[in-house]
């Protein structure tokens, strides 16, 4: 017997004791609040302490208004000019679309409350159940914008915010001060229409590797642009990234419900907060029935040692060898994002980062290390 499509109303409801239930658990995890420093620069010991037992710590108020003023600004330009669908060349007005510059796509469109890779081998698999797919409220004939990848090339204010020190200093803190980037993407949750991300770990490389630990495949932020609540936010099951790889259809098997994972919590932020989830955390959110929009700006980062001599996965071709010079290069939107913010926000102090030392002054802001370092810079990305 065929099972009816869940109406977006009736998927709100099902969250219902779910939501309060998983804030619960969050109270008392003691992974949220202010980011703190200590003398040498590095995360005061009690929040690391908290990062690496539950396995995500919300950094609350860390960008400033004005700066995500700037950044709402250019997003939601940028989503203007979004394609009609995936592969399309013209948005909705007609209009050339953006990016079209650009090697990689920078939009991903799906079908509206849609979950695009559960139960799929897309993305090495990682997405082993699928999530519910309500039907919208309103009759919905477009595709939506899900994701939107290469935040420093498409945007200034996406540049600035990689340098940002606290976030630097946050990524050496957990990774050590010879951190190098993994990617970013964007995920854009609109109201009553964004899709759902299944249940999964986000590391596929290392499981098996004699070096396993819970941090070795690396953690990503979320810089949460707009207000988020539990219908709309991330969920993670506190303590996962310490269990290896998760038998996610088992786990799910004993919930009385085939989307509501046991013993998740949601990450329900501020405008400005910033999240940082450890990427073999358990994790996943639901399709958007809620009235929030959510746009995360999620970029990762990994220890040094992880990535040397890895080899290619996820988005990346298996064919990659990531070597010395691509992490070298790709290292340099670091180092060249330092350098833009320094620009605009010439009062803040700069991050100093340990392997841009001495290349620091090659990457000053221009048109030529724009082409040379930016452009199409997720082309080296170093997924794992
Ligand atoms: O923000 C979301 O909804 C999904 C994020 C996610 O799964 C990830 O960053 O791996």
């Amino acid at each position: 017997m065929q099972i009816a499509q869940q109406t977006a109303e009736e998927h709100a409801k099902s969250l219902g004791s779910y939501i309060s239930e998983g804030a619960n658990l969050a109270k008392d995890l003691g992974n949220r609040g202010p980011v703190r420093f200590d003398k040498s620069g590095k995360l005061e010991e009690e929040i690391l302490e908290a990062y690496w037992r539950t396995g995500f710590y919300v950094f609350e108020g860390v960008i400033e208004q004005s700066e995500i003023d700037s950044l709402r600004v250019e997003m939601a330009d940028l989503l203007d000019r979004a394609p009609v669908d995936n592969g399309s060349t013209v948005d909705k007005k007609g209009r050339p679309a953006f990016g079209e510059e650009f090697a990689r796509p920078t939009f991903y469109l799906v079908e509206p409350l849609s979950d695009p890779w559960g139960g799929t081998e897309i993305l090495n698999g990682r997405h082993p159940t699928k999530m519910n797919e309500p039907a919208p409220s309103t009759r919905v004939n477009e595709k939506v914008v899900f994701i939107m990848n290469g935040m420093c090339q498409t945007m200034p204010s996406g540049l600035c915010l990689y340098g940002h020190p606290d976030l630097l200093g946050i990524a050496a803190s957990i990774n050590g001060d010879d951190f190098v980037p993994y990617n970013d993407a964007t995920f854009v949750k609109q109201p009553g229409v964004g899709g759902s991300v299944s249940w999964h770990q986000d590391g596929v490389t290392h499981w098996k590797s004699p070096d396993w630990d819970q941090g070795i495949h690396g953690f990503n932020f979320q810089v949460q642009l707009y207000d988020t609540s539990a219908r709309s936010c991330l969920w993670v099951v506190p303590g996962t990234h310490k269990l290896g790889k998760i038998d996610i259809k088992r786990r799910l098997s004993e919930s009385s419900d085939s989307e509501l994972m046991p013993g998740a919590v949601p990450l329900a932020c501020k405008a400005g907060d910033v999240t940082v989830v450890n990427r073999q955390a358990l994790h996943g959110s639901f399709a958007n029935t809620s009235n929030d929009l959510r746009i995360s700006l999620t970029f990762g980062f990994h220890r040094r040692k992880s990535v040397i001599g890895a080899r290619g996965a996820l988005s990346e071709s298996t064919d990659a060898v990531y070597d010395e010079a691509r992490v070298f290069e790709r290292s340099k939107v670091i180092g060249y994002a330092i350098n833009a913010r320094a620009e605009t926000y010439p009062e803040e102090s700069r991050f100093d980062y340990l392997p841009m030392r001495g290349h620091q002054e090659e990457l000053s802001v221009n048109e030529d290390n724009w082409e040379k370092t930016i452009k199409d810079y997720n082309l080296n990305d170093l997924s794992i």
